[in-house]
């Protein structure tokens, strides 16, 4: 096991990850920003080093910093979180160049999943499911208009090298399509710098399932099953559930295993999330795999009893997986709330500022990862999530009712946060039935 590990990130992840280090006993080493001198999640480090300025651009992505950083404070490991350069290829190549480990998959893993047409291309020889549509990618205009005839429009163009809905346009006659083409193939040069384009069937409706994997460097690989993410707005997830709701036993098994498949075959070691979009009779198709821990890994941490951080720092440190797919049992329902400081009666504007009042919720099943406190003041450069909100209970409707209560209890205060959004949602009818899509939370906010 590594003796230190330096941790490439902030605020609850920084925490989280801290934590999993101490368990561990691996000391952490915190990289922090100015704007982050505060941050009590330094306080539990071993060791703190400044990287430069509030703005990520100078700070939490100056790859040439964090490495002067991981010599300074000798570390044999970095953990990067989620974010920043969780997933930049080139960040994990450095890392192995300067022999720090990275935790998370070589570069060449991540190279092969981050780019969507060769993942995609992995994921049919794995046999895990995927959206019908060309083979790779999209030579010329003729090939596009052969390919959306035999799968029939509507259809998506997306970018090979975009992600998380970045560079993709959606096509629903010849017209539209040659224009899309175009257009895409030129934003994704611009935004990528690589301008290879794919085409697939659209899919209206759908929801957001996605298979949580842990990879070993002894060719092993397991998965924890699946979460629902559907509830999301912009591409900003709002609350995550594990199990996803409503899937026949089989299939689950069918769709997780093939998730596991492909991580295998990809050599993966680390943690992995398989995103897949399921229709209303439950087929899956796969979209994309994200090569980091992600935020919403504690809902399956919960309902599985594994520690997915503490997992991925022992496979990096070259333990075989300590556990077999035989011994992952699913024990009843979580769900996850985030906690953004943003006013959603304002389109949702970041809210920067001094965090006066702070009461977290507590009780059984009631797990909150956050840096917040009251006294500590939202620096303005980062992403607005200040907390999660997490409860496991025996099923989903004990669930949502632990939610409820824990809702109720927390105060934040005068910084306007998605908690009440959170309140409104819990009593939805479509989200108590589990009734809902990918487009039911911007439904709702329309209709209000
Ligand atoms: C799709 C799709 C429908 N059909 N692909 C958006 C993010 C990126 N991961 C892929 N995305 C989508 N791909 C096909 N073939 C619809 C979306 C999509 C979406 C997916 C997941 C969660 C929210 C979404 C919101 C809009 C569109």
């Amino acid at each position: 096991m590594f003796s230190r590990l330096l941790i490439a990130n902030r605020g609850e992840i920084a925490l989280r990850i801290i934590r999993a280090a101490r368990e561990l006993g691996v000391k952490p080493v915190c990289v922090y920003s100015e704007a982050d001198r505060d941050g009590w999640w330094l306080k539990h480090a071993d060791e703190t080093v400044c990287i430069g300025p509030g703005p990520s651009v100078d700070s939490y992505l100056r790859i040439d910093r964090i490495i002067s950083a991981a010599e300074i404070a000798n570390v044999d490991a970095i953990h990067p979180g989620y974010g920043f350069l969780a997933e930049n290829a080139h960040f994990a190549e450095v890392c192995r160049d300067c022999h720090i480990e990275f935790i998370g998959p070589s570069p060449e893993a991540m190279a092969r999943l981050g780019d969507k047409i060769t993942c995609k291309k992995m994921a049919r020889a794995a046999k895990t499911p995927t959206f019908p549509g060309s083979d790779g990618a999209i030579e010329d205009e003729d090939e596009a208009m052969e390919v959306a005839a035999s799968i029939g429009y509507p259809v998506i163009v997306k970018a090979s090298a975009g992600g998380g809905g970045r560079g993709m346009r959606i096509a629903h006659n010849e017209a539209a399509l040659r224009s899309s083409l175009t257009a895409a193939r030129q934003e994704a040069a611009a935004a990528f710098g690589n301008g290879a384009v794919y085409i697939e069937k659209f899919l209206e409706n759908a929801r957001h399932v996605e298979v949580q994997v842990l990879g070993d460097k002894h060719g092993h690989a397991v998965h924890l099953y699946d979460r629902d993410c559907s509830s999301q707005r912009r591409h900003q997830k709002l609350i995550e559930e594990a199990p996803a709701p409503g899937i026949d036993p089989k299939k689950r098994d069918a769709v997780a295993r093939s998730a596991a498949d492909l991580i295998r075959r990809a050599e993966y070691a680390g943690a992995a999330t398989v995103e897949f979009l399921m229709d209303a009779e439950q087929n899956f198709y796969m979209l994309e795999v994200n090569t980091r821990v992600q935020v919403e890994h504690p809902v399956t941490e919960m309902v599985t009893g594994i520690d997915i951080v503490q997992a991925s720092i022992r496979v990096a440190a070259g333990e075989p997986l300590p556990f077999k797919q035989r011994d992952i049992k699913l024990n009843g329902h979580a769900l996850e709330c985030r906690i953004n400081a943003e006013d959603p009666d304002r389109g949702f504007t970041p809210q920067p500022g001094p965090v006066d009042r702070f009461i977290p919720p507590g009780g059984l099943g009631v797990r909150l990862d956050t840096h917040a406190h009251t006294g500590y003041r939202i620096p303005p450069h980062y992403d607005s999530m200040i907390g999660k909100l997490i409860v496991h209970a025996p099923t989903r409707p004990e669930a949502i009712q632990r939610m409820r209560g824990a809702l109720d209890e927390f105060e934040i205060g005068p910084i306007k946060t998605t908690i009440p959004l959170h309140r409104r949602v819990m009593d939805q009818p479509l989200f108590v039935d589990a009734n809902y899509d990918i487009h039911y939370i911007e439904r709702m906010l329309a209709s209000e």
